[in-house]
């Protein structure tokens, strides 16, 4: 018998609630932890989340000055390093970002919009989240192009550091790698391995994820560039993950699943793909010849539904 796993669109629904420890509560180390007025303003955001259903437009916020102040401060620091440290699908959609969603140094812009663009690019489409998924859940939407995304902003007294996801990761680190099609391709291979996945699988997936999309390198003419959110959402770790400071090594899934990371420093090494579509195709091998999964599955775009092989 196989696990349950999300078969259609809608069934993305029912993980809504399921967040980690940040749902509701701040962890201590949280700089909004002690601000009452963070947390009021942080749970009133998610609410959007907790009702929000497949199908339905994503309600827009009323950003704050002191919001779209902290998203300013951000934004202009991240983008002046991206020419010269972020791969080159990046800075080809960051334009269109700007030109199509409203991006800019003036304020945070609005998940639905960026959601219908995604759409029309790859497929992609944006939800919103309460806080952190279970690494399974989380990993499981990849399989239909949804990327759960927060509305919320990092507190203000420290711009440049928050220990969740925060709309800056989200829309400056994830959001313009989803509108290329390789990348898109590619996120959702990752998805549809850890469909019906062992826990010891999606633990392997999970870090395969973290040394990808969160903190992956790749090479392009000759050069080093980083593609992974967690490298274009941190000006400090951008410019460390490109000097001779950490170690690199090729993207291999069976060795990088295994290799052992730091949540809250530099990563000591980062593993570095050729291309988009070559991780994509050794994502593929992993889960066919190293996987303890006695089933393989497909995505159905036009039903959007998961067809079990
Ligand atoms: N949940 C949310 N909401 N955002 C994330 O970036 C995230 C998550 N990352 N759950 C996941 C866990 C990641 O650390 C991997 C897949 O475990
Ligand atoms: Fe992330």
């Amino acid at each position: 018998s196989v696990a349950w796993f999300p078969r259609k669109l809608t069934d993305l629904d029912t993980f809504a609630e399921k967040v980690m420890e940040m749902g509701e509560e701040l962890s201590s180390d949280h700089p909004g932890a002690q601000d009452p007025v963070y947390r009021a303003r942080r749970a009133d955001i998610t609410r959007i989340a907790k009702t929000y259903r497949t199908g339905q437009s994503i309600p827009k916020i009323d950003y704050t000055d002191e919001e779209n102040a902290t998203w300013g401060q951000v934004y202009r620091r991240l983008t002046s390093m991206y020419t010269t440290h972020a791969c080159r699908e990046h800075q080809y959609v960051f334009p269109l970002l700007v030109q199509n969603c409203g991006y800019s140094d003036q304020g945070i812009p609005q998940i639905e919009d960026i959601s219908r663009f995604l759409k029309d690019c790859t497929g992609f489409t944006l939800r919103p989240v309460m806080g952190l998924l279970s690494s399974r859940d989380f990993l499981n939407a990849f399989a239909f192009r949804v990327f759960y995304s927060t509305q919320y902003i990092r507190h203000s007294s420290k711009p440049f550091y928050t220990p969740e996801p925060d709309c800056c990761h989200e829309l400056l680190g994830h959001v313009p790698l989803f509108a290329d099609p390789d990348f898109a391709d590619f996120s959702q291979e990752i998805g549809l391995a850890s469909l019906g996945a062992s826990d010891e699988d999606i633990e392997k997936l999970a870090t395969i994820f973290w040394f990808t999309v969160e903190f992956g390198l790749c090479r392009q003419e000759g050069e080093v560039k980083a593609y992974g959110a967690g490298l274009l959402s941190s000006f400090g770790e951008l410019e460390y993950c490109l000097s001779d400071k950490p170690e690199l090594r090729p993207f291999d899934p069976a060795k990088t699943a295994l290799q052992k990371y730091p949540i809250t420093e530099f990563q000591p090494v980062y593993f570095v793909a050729d291309s988009f579509k070559d991780a994509q195709e050794k994502v593929r091998d992993f889960a066919a010849n190293s996987m303890n999964r006695p089933f393989s599955v497909r995505y159905n775009a036009l039903t959007q539904t998961i067809e079990v092989l």
